[in-house]
Order: structure tokens, then C-alpha cells, then sequence
């Protein structure tokens, strides 16, 4: 049986990298995201389907369901969709940014869950498990100087995903979060410093091997394959130099003398 999974924010990073190694291990892929070019990108030679909508829209979202449903059941939601704005103390951090970040960190994942759900249990009642899996941070788990708004927003998605554990404990569905420390993706640090291409590499300069969108797609995407009684509930996943988000090594890692 083929399964169907839906990722957001398939357009780069995490999201792409994840929507592209599903499509390989033969699975039924929708990619959603806003940019319509770099989705039909993803669509050659992959066989990956696309929408594009803006999950902040709750007028999008009604239509990635009108969609969605008229494919049949789904098997797995991956809510990847949100990002950073911003990196300033709280005292001089602009509320509009914490506005956007919380719009499409949290409520564009409340968003997509309410959406799919009918359809997730058909998946169930199909395969005998669907998953929802949302990509957090250890953001959500760790406060930081100039986490700010980043962090209000990743704990409250963090707490939903915990919330949704609950709501739906008795029904075949795994309620998944994976919560990605220091990935080094072409947008993620470009977008948290507005543009700033010398910041955004500040952040990843001599620190040995940070992680890859890659990395994070293949832990998902084992998560999902697993037998159906298995759940990785939460996965905290880094880069073996960074101990905490403000403890990262730059230079070597060496056994000590
Ligand atoms: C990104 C990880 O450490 O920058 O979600 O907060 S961190």
C-alpha cells in the first residue's frame, strides 16, 4: 500500500530535504508551500505533487484540504512551516515580528492539524496508523538571550503538540515532534537577521559539522517508517557541538589528552 504524507514548508531546507526522501522510499508526496517556483522545482523528475498556499490564510488552508480530499486518505502530516524574525533582547524586539512568528509557527501548525485530521483518520483506518509529526526546536525547550519571540513561539507549538498527545490518546495516531538544534539550511539564519547574509553565516563559522536538512529529513522520515506501535513522541536532535542553543563549539572536537 502506498501512503500519503503532507509536508509544509516544502520549499527548502528541512522541508524540501524531507518531502524529497519520502518521495524516494516510494511514498505518495503533497509539498506545500508559498513560492510556486521553487515547488514546481521540486515537482521535476520527483513525482512530488505541490500546493501552494500560505498556511498563515485561513482561506489557503480550507483549500489544501478541498484539495488533499480529493486524494484520499492521508498517512502523515509533517508540519515544518515557521522560522525566526528577528534575534533582538526582549526590551527592543518588534511585536510584529513575534506576531508573525507566533502566525506561522503556531497557529499555521493549529491550522493544518484541524484541517487533515478526518483525513488522517482515514489514513489510519486504511494503513492501522497515520502520524503528525511537527518539526519544533530545541527552541521550544530551551530559553536563550535574544530567543525572544523565537522561543514564546516554539514552546507554545511545543505545548500543542503535547496538548494534541492527549486529545487524540485512544485513536492510531502517532503525535510526533522533532526538535531541531543547529541546522545549517540556506534560509533559516538569512531569515531570522532580515537579509543579513555575514550574521547568518556567523552563526555556523567553525562550528565542525553542524547539521544538514538531511540529517533531520532522514530522522523524520525513520521515525515515520517505524512499526506502527513504536512512537518517538519527541526526538531532540543537534550537531555533537552543541551541548545547549548557547553552548556550541567552534574549532575541533578532540577526545581530551
Ligand atoms: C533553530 C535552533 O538553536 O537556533 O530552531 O534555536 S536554535
Amino acid at each position: 500500500m502506498t501512503k500519503r504524507v503532507v509536508v509544509t514548508g516544502a520549499s527548502s531546507g528541512i522541508g524540501e530535504a524531507t518531502a524529497r526522501l519520502f518521495a524516494s522510499r516510494g511514498w505518495d508526496v503533497i509539498g506545500v508551500a508559498r513560492r510556486a517556483d521553487r515547488l514546481s522545482a521540486l515537482e521535476q523528475g520527483t513525482g512530488i505533487r505541490t500546493i501552494v498556499a500560505d498556511l498563515t490564510q485561513q482561506a489557503d488552508v480550507d483549500r489544501v484540504r478541498e484539495e488533499l480530499a480529493a486524494l484520499g486518505p492521508l498517512h502523515g502530516l509533517v508540519n515544518n512551516a515557521g522560522g525566526a524574525f528577528g534575534m533582538g533582547p526582549i526590551e527592543t524586539s518588534d511585536p510584529d515580528d513575534w506576531r508573525r512568528m507566533y502566525d506561522i509557527n503556531v497557529l499555521g501548525t493549529q491550522r493544518m492539524i484541524a484541517a487533515v485530521l478526518p483525513l488522517l483518520r482515514d489514513g489510519a483506518r486504511d494503513a492501522g496508523v497515520a502520524d503528525i509529526m511537527t518539526v519544533t526546536s530545541i527552541a521550544g525547550h530551551v530559553a536563550y538571550e535574544g530567543g525572544g519571540g523565537y522561543n514564546a513561539a516554539k514552546f507554545a507549538e511545543a505545548a500543542l503538540v503535547a496538548v494534541l498527545r492527549l486529545e487524540l490518546a485512544g485513536e492510531p495516531i502517532r503525535v510526533l515532534e522533532i526538535a531541531p538544534g543547529m541546522v545549517k539550511t540556506d534560509e533559516f539564519s538569512l531569515t531570522r537577521f532580515k537579509g543579513d547574509q555575514a550574521r547568518a553565516d556567523a552563526v555556523y563559522e567553525n562550528v565542525p559539522e553542524p547539521l544538514v536538512a538531511g540529517d533531520i529529513a532522514d530522522a523524520i522520515v525513520h521515525a515515520m517508517e517505524l512499526p506502527g506501535h513504536v512512537n518517538l513522541d519527541l526526538i531532540t536532535i543537534k550537531p555533537v557541538a552543541q551541548a545547549a542553543p548557547h553552548k556550541v563549539i567552534r574549532g575541533r572536537l578532540e577526545p581530551k589528552a
